[in-house]
């Protein structure tokens, strides 16, 4: 395929209704991570001028977006999701530009965002409370969901659209006002979605975007005095840092970090079936998904044939530059997170000395000398306390590791820090739902890959993996609204709960 230019173009923050450059007078560039010789745009290095701009836009939003009733609100969401329907093309070949992973898989990231638009658009004919017996006569009671306030949003590069549509979508609905800082490697995809609810209608104010550094913009941001709730998807070294910058002021802090998911394939599973599922989910993404199988553990007696295969298939990918239909596989987002990668098959074959079965190199061909591709990694006879098969990696390296028993594989599914999603091939109903139950994960599936979540049911995982929240589902309300209950006396005296017999 030929390679397609854009003229280099200067992309502006977007605050109260406008597109404007940053106070700094400075600006970072996005690279394509494939070919590192395409420059995608500039975009603004925002300070904390910007940040304070932006959440005083988002402050003199609040009252009216709040009393705006839900259902109109919805509406714009609603718009947002066909608008968005009728871009997804040209948004998902921007975003494989500027992150890498492969065109059918941006066009997932903009279906997800399609998907969370008219899901919590539907919502805002339900945003349901509870209307429920008072204890006494004449007296109603009911609970009603009430914004939170202003919301500050950090999202990730893997996925850079979906994820700032969970959080977003899920926000406007509720009647909050936001500020969204991407992050820096694929600010493009999610000013597309932050132009769109602006093509869609949306008020000024309600979502201010600003691009720029963590330390520059993203530290005011969390810090701002006016800011209520943080919601924040990045590594657990960052989510500490958010975590802590929440508490002295009790801001509501939603943190989704990693993962180190993994598939059991037990000696009664699929083995083919598990061997694409492992194959999606380890490589898909180039491994950069938190939901990514990084780890597989195969019981014994499937496993000789598990890793033959396996290996072979992931010999077959073909890797390259994702705006070509037929790669499967495309760079690590950026040179930090290949050296990252590098580093860890590194440690693989050096420190933990696992068996390579495939791949291990960076491709440094004449197709692929200007992107940051390393092949599809496999590492074989992986002990489950080895690092490869304890820490994150977000890249296309998986480690296999033998079993004896469901026990077993689920003892070492769960021995780990983190807790996001687990699956398990199995033909046996009775071992499904022991693993369903037993695995201490957020997410588990059953004879399919740990990747694939929808957007209606809940996002999120136990352990290191997040602090307890869930995000996408009903679950994101009541991330983005707070419960308010209300009791009415009509019984024109003064009852007392707790205190009165109801016969008064
Ligand atoms: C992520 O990996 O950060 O379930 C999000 C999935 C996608 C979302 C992944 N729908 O893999």
């Amino acid at each position: 395929m030929s390679k397609e230019k854009l003229a280099v173009q200067t992309y502006n923050n977007y605050i109260n209704g406008e597109w404007i450059p940053s106070k700094s007078g400075k600006t970072f560039e996005n690279i394509n991570p494939a070919d590192t010789r395409e420059l995608i745009g500039c975009f603004q290095d925002s300070n904390e001028e910007d940040v304070n701009m932006a959440v005083q836009a988002a402050k003199e939003a609040a009252n009216s977006w709040r009393l705006t009733p839900a259902p109109r609100r919805a509406e714009i969401l609603f718009k947002a999701g066909q608008l968005l329907n009728e871009r997804k093309e040209a948004y998902a070949r921007e975003m494989t530009r500027e992150m890498g992973k492969v065109l059918k898989e941006t066009r997932g990231d903009v279906q997800e965002a399609i998907d969370m638009s008219f899901y919590m658009g539907g919502e805002g004919r339900r945003l349901y409370g509870q209307t429920t017996p008072a204890e006494m006569p004449n007296k109603f009671a009911m609970s009603i969901r009430q914004p939170v306030g202003i919301c500050a949003m950090i999202t990730p590069w893997n996925f850079p659209m979906a994820i700032p549509s969970w959080k977003l979508m899920a926000a406007l609905v509720c009647g909050n006002t936001t500020v969204i800082k991407p992050a820096t490697y694929t600010p493009l995809s999610c000013l597309n979605l932050v132009k769109t609810l602006e093509d869609a209608g949306l008020p000024k104010g309600v979502v201010n975007f600003v691009t720029g550094g963590g330390r520059e913009a993203g530290e005011p941001l969390m810090k701002h005095n006016d800011v209520r709730l943080i919601s924040f998807t990045g590594s657990v070294g960052v989510g500490r840092i958010v975590s802590e910058t929440a508490a002295p002021a009790f801001k509501h802090c939603h943190l989704e970090m990693g993962g180190k998911n993994v598939i059991l394939v037990l000696d009664d599973g699929n083995v083919d079936l598990a061997v694409e599922g492992a194959i999606w989910g380890g490589f898909g993404t180039t491994g950069q998904r938190c939901t990514a199988a990084s780890r597989v553990v195969v019981h014994k007696k499937v496993y000789k044939e598990f890793i033959e295969k396996f290996a072979a298939r992931a010999r077959t990918l073909k890797v390259g530059n994702g705006l070509d239909e037929s790669i499967e596989m495309g760079p690590s987002c950026n040179e930090g997170q290949m050296n990252t990668v590098l580093n860890y098959i590194d440690i693989g074959k050096n420190q933990d000395k696992a068996t390579l079965l495939t791949g291990g190199n960076r491709l440094t061909d004449e197709e692929h000398k200007y992107g940051y591709f390393v092949e599809p990694t496999i590492f074989g006879d992986v002990d489950a306390k080895m690092r490869i098969a304890q820490e994150e990696i977000f890249g296309p390296v998986v480690s296999v590791i033998p079993c004896d028993s469901l026990e077993h594989a689920i003892e070492i599914g769960n021995g780990v820090e983190f807790g996001l999603s687990a699956a398990i091939y199995t033909q046996d109903v009775n071992r499904a739902f022991t693993a369903m139950r037993d695995m201490y994960t957020g997410i588990f599936y059953v004879n399919s890959s740990t990747i694939g979540a929808e957007v209606h049911l809940p996002f999120g995982g136990t352990k290191n993996t997040g602090n307890g929240h869930r995000e996408a589902g009903t679950a994101a309300l009541d991330l983005f609204s707070e419960w308010k209950s209300i009791y009415v006396d009509y019984s024109g005296k003064l009852q007392k709960a707790q205190i009165d017999d109801w016969q008064g």
